[in-house]
């Protein structure tokens, strides 16, 4: 079964952060998820520019820039500045005015574009933005805090994505509790990829890479 994996990385150890890097990419990730966060949007400030762009310099393996913050377009330059072609970057719809204008300036840059999708948002309201973008990813806790209950209502929200993805041409990710039964039951149903973060693989006890091999293995 084909998908991807993502290591939430405000959930790593910043303590050793370039080992962390490390063993992750030895351990077979498929991407870096980063969320950035203002306090304002979100009632936190996990990831900032520094922590992005360290991260960015340590690594080929692309990044997943997720932009928990209030009007990104104003400094949307800041972050597209330091991403390679191929990087993705997540804005909120509700965080902004014109979110068509914001993802017209991460397509500008050659990136790629994706929405954020709150458990409380429904399809309805992005719909045209579904045109314009690449990724969904689907937020199945609210956006903030990792370490969070699954909220079970975004089950039916994410049938509804499933069913319009390939008309549309995106595809949808998973951000937020994601543990081995989603994984089982949502991959074979054509989720993309899972972002992962303490509920699968950070302060688990065991080598991220035997974490990563095992969902891997996992028998659909
Ligand atoms: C939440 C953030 C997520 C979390 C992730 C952590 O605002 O967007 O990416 O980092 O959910 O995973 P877990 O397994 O701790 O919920
Ligand atoms: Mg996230």
């Amino acid at each position: 079964m084909q998908f991807e994996l993502m290591a939430s990385m405000m959930c790593a150890n910043y303590g050793h952060l370039e080992k962390e890097i490390k063993n992750l990419e030895e351990g077979g990730i498929d991407s870096f998820h980063i969320d950035i966060m203002d306090g304002r949007y979100v009632p936190n400030f996990a990831m900032s520019l520094n922590d992005m762009r360290y991260i960015a310099s340590a690594t080929k393996i692309p990044l997943d820039v997720h932009l928990m913050i209030e009007h990104p377009n104003n400094r949307i330059n800041l972050f597209l500045q330091h991403l390679r072609p191929g990087d993705t970057v997540y804005i909120h719809p509700e965080a902004e005015y014109h979110p068509s204008t914001t993802l017209q300036a991460i397509i500008n840059a050659g990136m790629v574009p994706g929405i954020a999708i709150n458990p409380g948002t429904s399809v309805e309201t992005v719909m045209e933005m579904l045109r314009i973008v690449k990724k969904v990813l689907v937020m199945s806790v609210n956006p903030g805090n990792a370490g969070q209950m699954y909220l079970p209502y975004v089950g039916k929200k994410i049938t509804k994505l499933l069913s319009i993805k390939e008309d549309m041409d995106f595809e949808i990710y998973w951000d937020g509790a994601c543990s081995a039964d989603k994984i089982l039951e949502y991959a074979p149903k054509g989720i993309r990829g899972f972002v992962l973060g303490t509920t699968l693989l950070f302060g688990r006890g065991k080598p991220y890479g035997e974490v990563l091999k095992n969902i891997r293995e996992l028998h659909f």
